[in-house]
This record gives structure tokens, sequence and C-alpha cells, in this order.
């Protein structure tokens, strides 16, 4: 950490991004970073491939972030956030003169690779702690806003501080946020209790094709491009769901299928306990912590299906001992 605290304090044009179809911990890492290097009087921009989903779109300063790289905008530091691999970041890199940049690669994810000029990763419940770290160690004072994007970081990934990766630590960082006047409950309501009507009538067509197997430790469902109807809700509508099965007694694993093309499908995995999903999504090409990862998978959707759940009903079986 200190040689990104060190490298951060010698660059002057930033260009902030982290995965596409960004998450709570996404959006809010990002945020939180802007907001850093601003008060250090930086030119800093942070640009997504993908538009903000709307639920986080109350967090200070979200409005700001772009969808493109500026016109004639030459970062000399790029910090990806919240991302495994580079390419989870999307087209933004395609835009930047990567060979002129130093790349700092800001993660929690165990499977990272460790891509860039400059890794800081670090197994934490959120991206969002580890900037606080960084804003810690550059002696940036945390403001309300600063406090928000944090606060929100960590409240989506942990499940709102339910998921095993929630600490001591993650609660402290919270503590000392609510310290500052901002209200959980306040942040809870806009982030995780606002979503729009679509959303539900979605999971109501979605949860009457739930299906559990490995006997009764997998449960799975899946969405179609179809039932978004084409009413033009954006895929981020779904975010999360996979952890609806979770709840149910006895369910380790929960996987949850989205059609994104035609015979192609985004494939989340939430587990309880012992049973690492990340093997799983790694086997498929993908990534995450054990508890939470992801991957694409292509062809028939039985087909497919079935053989991602093999590979679930293995981990189970595995951490079983
Ligand atoms: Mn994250």
């Amino acid at each position: 950490m200190k040689k990104i605290s060190e490298e951060i304090l010698k660059h002057r044009k930033f260009l902030i991004t982290t995965h596409v179809e960004p998450d709570g911990d996404a959006v809010g890492s990002t945020l939180a970073m802007w907001h850093a290097l601003k008060a250090m009087g930086k030119e800093v921009v942070a640009c997504l491939a993908d538009p903000v989903p709307p639920i986080y779109r109350f967090l200070p300063g979200s409005r700001e972030i772009l969808n493109e790289v500026p016109l004639g905008f030459n970062p000399d530091c790029v910090i990806v956030l919240d991302c495994s691999e580079l390419r989870r970041a999307g087209r933004i890199l395609d835009e930047i003169d990567m060979e002129t940049v130093v790349l700092m690669n800001i993660d929690h994810h165990n499977s990272n690779d460790r891509f860039g000029d400059f890794s800081f990763v670090e197994e934490s419940a959120a991206t969002g702690e580890l900037v606080y770290e960084l804003m810690g160690d550059l002696k940036i004072p945390l403001t309300h806003d600063m406090g928000m994007c944090i606060y929100t970081a960590i409240l989506t990934d942990t499940g709102g501080f339910r998921y095993r990766n929630t600490t001591r630590r993650s609660l402290q960082i919270a503590a000392e946020i609510v310290g500052l006047g901002v209200n959980p409950g306040e942040i809870a309501e806009r982030a995780c209790e606002s979503y729009p009507l679509e959303r539900f009538q979605i999971l109501g067509k979605a949860l009457r094709n739930l299906r559990v197997s490995c006997n009764g430790k997998v449960a799975d469902f899946f969405v179609t491009q179809k039932m978004f109807n084409g009413n033009g809700v954006s895929p981020s509508i779904v975010e999360g769901f996979v952890n609806y099965p979770r709840e149910i007694n006895g369910v380790l694993v929960s996987v949850f299928f989205r059609e994104k093309a035609k015979g192609q499908y985004r494939v989340s995995l939430r587990s309880k306990g012992d049973a690492d999903v990340s093997e799983v999504a790694q086997f498929f090409g993908g990534g995450g912590h054990r508890n939470a990862a992801g991957c694409l998978v292509e062809g028939d959707f039985e087909t497919a299906r079935r053989h991602v759940l093999e590979r679930v009903c293995e981990a189970v079986r595995g951490c079983e001992g």
C-alpha cells in the first residue's frame, strides 16, 4: 500500500474505472477514490463502461461519472478498482494509450491476477475498505460524502453486514462513518430498498423456475431476455437476485443464470460457509471469492446449467470432507 500511496502523490492526472455491470462496491469505491483525489487537488475523471445503476445514483458525485473517456484527456495514472482481471474493466481502457500510463490495481478478490504496475490486493469485505485504508495512509480526512460511498460499498458487498466476509474492521470503518453523521438506515433504504417494481415482477417470474438439487444443498434459477419483456429495463435490475435462494434453509450454494445474449449466460454463484464457488467460477473462466463468484457460459442452456451444477455439487461435497 505504501508504494501505491507514494505513486499517487507523484501523479497529477487520474482516470478511475471499475468493472462492467458495476455493483455497490464498484460504484462506491470508485466515487470514494474520486472524492479523495479531488481533495488532494488532482485532476481526476471517473469513467465506467456501463451506466451507474439507478439505485446507486444517490451517491454524491455519481452524476459526474462518465461512460466515455473525454476527448483529449490523457491521464498519467489509471486506477482500476474491484476488478480481478483487467478485462473486467471493459471497453474503457481501449480508449487510453496504456503504454504511457502507470496502471494501479486495487481489489479484494483473492483470484486477482495482480495485473498493473502497482497492485494493492488484499482480502477484505469490499474494495471500499481498501480505498479507506489508502486514504488513511495518504492522510486525506474522511468527509461525509466519501463516507457515504465507502459505507455503501461495504454494506452492499457484505449483504448488509450479514455475510461471512464481514469483519471487525468492516464494522469499525462503518462505525467511524456513522460518527461523521451518515445514517445507516437512510443508506440502507436508498441502496437496498429503492428498487423499481419491475424488479419484483421479473423476480416473480424467475422464482417460478427455482430448482433445488444436490440433496437440497444447491438452488438455482434463471432469467431469460424474454422475461425482461423488452420494456427498456437494464440488466442491473436483477443485480443481487442470486442472494435470494441462499436464504432457504439447508441451501449452501445458490446459482443464478442470466441470459445475456442468445446462447450466452452470466452465472452468479453464492455460497454459505466453506463451499468454494470461486473454484467453480475459475473452472469456467471467471473468478471471485470463496463465497461469491461469477463466470460466463455458452451453448444450450440446459447443458450449460447441468455442467455448472455438477461442478457446484462437487464443491459442496468437497467441503463436507
Ligand atoms: Mn467488490
